[in-house]
């Protein structure tokens, strides 16, 4: 079933040069870009993003990351997109993230993962949403 999600290239990403690197793996996979911005976003914007983590001890400085610096969010569309992200994702923790994902291959920080992908239809939507607001259908 053709989805769409929204992927986020945190700004590690964009800092360590990687926007190339990771867009690709999602290109090479068969999924197609819908919209794409390069944007520094604000704490507002962050809590709205991660509304259902703002409660957690480790929010504060995942706040703090996200809004450090200029970041990549994307819209991909494809055959079950949702989870085929998440699958190239890889886990949470870079350091247990398995070889051959994003995380797993580039990042050792569970903070620092390089990636977001929604986890789940509804979320995409939502994500989709608050991110691209013109996109909404
Ligand atoms: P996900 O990005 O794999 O969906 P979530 O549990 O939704 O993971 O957490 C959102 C983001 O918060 C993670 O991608 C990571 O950047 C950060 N994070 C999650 N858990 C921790 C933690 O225990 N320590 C530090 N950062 C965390
Ligand atoms: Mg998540």
């Amino acid at each position: 079933m053709t989805q769409r999600t929204l992927v986020l290239l945190k700004p590690d990403a964009v800092k360590r040069g990687l926007v190339g690197e990771i867009l690709s793996r999602f290109e090479a996979k068969g999924l197609s870009l819908v919209a794409m911005e390069l944007r520094t976003i604000d704490s507002t914007h962050s809590d709205g993003h991660y509304a259902e983590h703002v409660e957690r001890d480790f929010y504060p400085p995942l706040r703090d990351f996200v809004t450090s610096g200029p970041l990549v969010a994307v819209v991909l569309e494809g055959d079950e997109a949702v989870d085929v992200v998440r699958l190239l994702n890889g886990a949470t923790d870079g350091r247990k993230a398995l070889p051959g994902t994003i995380r797993g291959d580039l990042s050792l920080s569970n903070r620092e993962n390089l990636v977001h992908g929604s986890d789940s239809p509804e979320s995409a939507a939502r994500e989709i949403a608050l991110w691209f607001p013109g996109l909404a259908d």
